[in-house]
């Protein structure tokens, strides 16, 4: 890897001051940053690039045959430095692992796209052929009035290209944003697996990670609620091997025959297209409800988990059971989990509901804004391992991606951690062109027989070659690995090797044998798996027989949830189910649901208005072994609150005319100090006049940013601007979204009026003191209010009048 001449690798750069996460991609210039920050570097320069060309000076010269014929060459403005005019500020973050900034054009994740970079500062522009193009304004004519000439193979060129720009969407998980980095392994598992990543403390593998909803079409909301799609490529020494899991450790069905089923269930209806990105409709829940098997995912669904606040504070699972494989050859069995360092975190349906309308790109954003602003991503890679002898003690089928195995029968063991430090150069190219596969997986690394992992192993290939328009799609950069490919596979649609020589096949002896098979010393080797002659296991079309019980699971999520977590559950059954038409599908699940917890059911029955529970849904099993586990702290999101900063924070802070300035400007000093986001929130963007005449720019308005997109609210002091604030309407949804979505408000002392005109209480429902709200000047305690991230305490179902 090549690294910047300034630093060594692994060393930090020049660039060590801690970059607070105070930037946005969204409104007002980041007027507040300190001058040497790379994001205000880059704010700034953009703005004097753009001044640089107050006007477009060619405009004139467009008209007249004179000109046509005479065409001049671009404005162009010289940028200040690489910074305006790069996609990602990715470069000029440093990591303790990739180094400190990265020369010109090169990557410090994955070198083998530099290559492919294009960088077009200060270049002419060109035809696909490299031709330089003098006119880029104007179709080729016959004359200023006359017929456009078919011969402009500059403007068919350009136009041809454009009509085939997009390219088919993934079936499912369209819905994506992704980013590069690294995976650092921090216990070496040599004894359990020869896989790359986990050979030596320290070692470092690059990585593409792409998060996903999995039913909203490619333009739709972050915010839905949905199972979140958290796919691992890890560019290992020997080939990619592609984690493709899930934010949720089970699935809603056990065997590939029923994916289509589902897929067609859960996505919009076929007549009308509706309801996009959501599940609560008719055929989803027709289905779901006559297979039983659902029941367990249908709980992690219904749960906050269906609607994260951010991909980084989202647990990932491989969901399904694979093997690690030694040099021996002998094998173990293996779950995957990623643990978000800043804790598992999701927000209020309510909120949900209108992020989706004022930031479809919630998550997106969100994702990009932190791996901008240094405050990078971090998860643990945890396993669970255990051996094929205990998988078949357990009361449950380890092949049955329903199931979890609960940590407190085979603990987790934290063995590396994943970095994401990079926002990709471009969309397109990165995280549209990414293609993910269950079937890549590298030496030490095997399947288990589960079922749907089966039908997978097949699909992704498969799915690649019609969106990604051939076989070759492996040689997209992004797809490629760093491990060198020799093979005598060949030609094909957008072929990008140029092989040598005249062997293509194998054995041979006019390439010297070459390329040879590796062996089992070096090559992949499948686990042998001999499983003893049964009479039983002939060609068969049937599940195993544990695989039926369908409730122990789903009781035992149900069962581990704190009491808000069980009221939101029932919540979103409530919600999504009164939103399905035919009553007789809302009985049914409920009578499914009462397997599950009979104190569930009632209360989603309740919720639709059931005059009396219908009975229980009959059983698969009658006698279902009892389970090791009944209640697993682990499986509830306040089990992992993270490491209790407020980095990535977003803060707003109310201003408008006439509020104290330097109050103001203290807390968000603070606030930036400790990585959060503070950003100034006033009744339009621009200057404000403040009473003390401290100067303040307004970053965002309370219209272009309501409250719901933020996760604390500051009421400023200064009588005057308290009651310019309480004339505007979006203050008082603005406060009243943050109290009903239970987040941390710091009420300065002229404040108090606008909380008593928001109707807003200080005190809980049960009127003791409500923790989430700070009077005063306080800022300690509001930072402590702010590291608990919500107080649902609050909270009352119905919201307060
Ligand atoms: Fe996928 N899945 N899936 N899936 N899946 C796809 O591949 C499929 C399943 C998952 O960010 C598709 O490239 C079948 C389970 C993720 O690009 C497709 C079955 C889990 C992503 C496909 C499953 C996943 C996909 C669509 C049942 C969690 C997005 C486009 C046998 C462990 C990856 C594509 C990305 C994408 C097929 C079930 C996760 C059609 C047939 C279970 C995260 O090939």
């Amino acid at each position: 890897m090549k690294r910047s001449p300034q630093t060594a690798p692994g060393q930090p750069g020049p660039n060590t001051a801690p970059k607070a996460a105070s930037r946005s991609t969204d409104s007002g210039p980041p007027t507040t940053l300190p001058a040497d920050d790379p994001a205000a570097k880059m704010a700034l320069q953009t703005d004097h690039l753009a001044e640089g060309m107050p006007f477009n000076p060619n405009k004139r010269g467009e008209h007249g045959f004179d000109n046509g014929v005479q065409p001049q060459p671009g404005a162009t403005v010289e940028p200040q430095s690489r910074l305006p005019t790069a996609s990602t500020l990715s470069e000029e973050n440093q990591t303790e692992k990739t180094g400190g900034v990265a020369a010109d054009g090169v990557n410090w994740t994955i070198e083998s796209l530099d290559r492919v970079r294009v960088d077009s500062a200060g270049q002419v522009l060109t035809t696909n052929q490299g031709v330089p193009i003098a006119e880029n304004q104007n179709s080729l004519k016959y004359g200023l009035r006359g017929p456009a000439l078919l011969e402009d193979f500059i403007l068919r060129e350009k136009i041809t290209h454009f009509d085939h720009e997009r390219i088919p969407e993934r079936i499912v998980h369209a819905r994506g944003s992704g980013a590069h980095g690294y995976f650092e392994c921090t216990e070496a598992l040599t004894d359990i697996t020869r896989a790359a990543p986990f050979q030596k403390v320290g070692k470092v593998t690059p990585v593409f990670v792409r998060f996903s909803t999995v039913q909203g079409e490619r333009g739709s909301k972050d915010t839905a609620r949905d199972v979140r799609g958290f796919a691992v490529k890890f560019y290992t020494d020997e080939g990619n091997w592609d984690l493709v899991g899930n934010n949720m450790p089970v699935f809603f069905i056990q065997d590939a025959m029923k994916f289509p089923d589902l897929v067609h269930a859960v996505k919009p209806e076929p007549h009308h297209g509706m309801p996009q990105a959501a599940s609560a409709h008719d055929t989803f829940w027709d289905f779901v409800s006559l297979m039983p098997e659902s029941t367990h995912m249908l709980m992690w669904a219904m749960s906050d988990r269906g609607i994260p606040r951010s991909y980084a504070t989202m647990q990932g699972f491989g969901v399904h059971t694979f093997r690690m494989v030694n040099v021996e050859g002998d094998a173990v069995f293996v779950k995957f989990h990623w643990n978000p360092v800043y804790g598992t975190h999701s927000l209020v349906w309510d909120e949900a509901v209108k992020i989706s309308g004022a930031d479809p790109d919630y998550h997106r954003r969100d994702l990009w804004e932190r791996i901008e602003s240094g405050a990078f991503p971090e998860w643990e890679l945890g396993i669970q391992v255990f051996t094929e002898e205990q998988a078949e003690a357990f009361s449950f089928d380890v092949l049955d991606p329903t199931k979890i195995v609960p940590e407190e029968l085979v603990p987790l063991r934290t063995v590396g951690r994943l970095v994401l430090s990079r926002n990709p150069d471009n969309f397109f190219a990165e995280t549209e062109q990414v293609a993910f596969c269950a079937a890549h997986i590298v030496p030490g690394l095997d399947f288990s027989n589960d079922p749907l992992l089966a039908g997978r192993i097949h699909s992704y290939v498969d799915t690649q070659i019609s969106r990604l328009g051939g076989p070759n799609f492996h040689e997209i950069p992004i797809n490629s690995p760093v491990a060198p490919v020799h093979n005598n596979q060949r030609d094909g649609m957008h072929r990008q090797a140029i092989h040598r020589g005249r062997v293509s096949y194998e054995p041979n002896s006019l390439g010297g044998g070459c390329p040879f098979q590796a062996g089992a010393m070096h090559g992949f080797m499948s686990v042998p798996a001999r499983i003893q002659a049964k009479e039983e296991q002939g060609k068969v079309r049937a599940k195993p027989e544990k695989f039926a019980d369908h409730y122990a699971q789903a009781t035992l999520f149900y069962e581990s949830q704190t009491p808000v977590e069980q009221a939101h559950i029932a919540a979103a059954f409530r919600f999504e189910l009164s939103k399905v038409t035919v009553p007789a599908i809302r009985e049914r699940m409920v009578s499914s649901l009462r397997n599950a917890s009979e104190a569930l059911a009632a209360q989603v029955a309740a919720g639709l208005g059931m005059q009396e529970l219908p009975p229980p849904m009959p059983r698969a099993l009658d006698n279902p072994a009892p389970p090791e586990v009944t209640h697993s702290v682990a499986l509830s999101l306040r089990a992992r609150p993270g490491d209790r900063s407020i980095k990535a924070r977003k803060v707003a802070i109310l201003v408008a005319d006439g509020i104290v300035g330097q109050a103001a400007k203290d807390v968000h000093a603070a606030l930036f100090s400790q990585g959060a986001v503070p950003r100034f929130v006033g009744p339009h963007i621009g200057s404000v006049k403040t009473s003390d005449g401290v100067a303040i720019d307004a970053d965002a308005s309370l219209e272009n940013e309501p409250g719901f997109l933020f996760d604390a609210l500051v009421l400023p002091d200064g009588d005057a601007g308290v009651q310019a604030l309480s004339r505007d309407g979006h203050t008082m949804e603005f406060i009243r979204d943050q109290h009903r979505h239970c987040k941390p408000i710091l009420v300065m002392p002229a404040s108090q009026a606008l909380m008593e005109a928001a109707h807003v209480p200080l005190t809980l429902p049960s009127g003791e003191v409500d923790p989430g709200i700070v009077q005063g000047h306080d800022l300690k305690a509001f930072v402590v209010a702010m590291a608990r991230h919500r107080h649902h305490e609050r909270e009352t179902d119905p919201p307060l009048p």
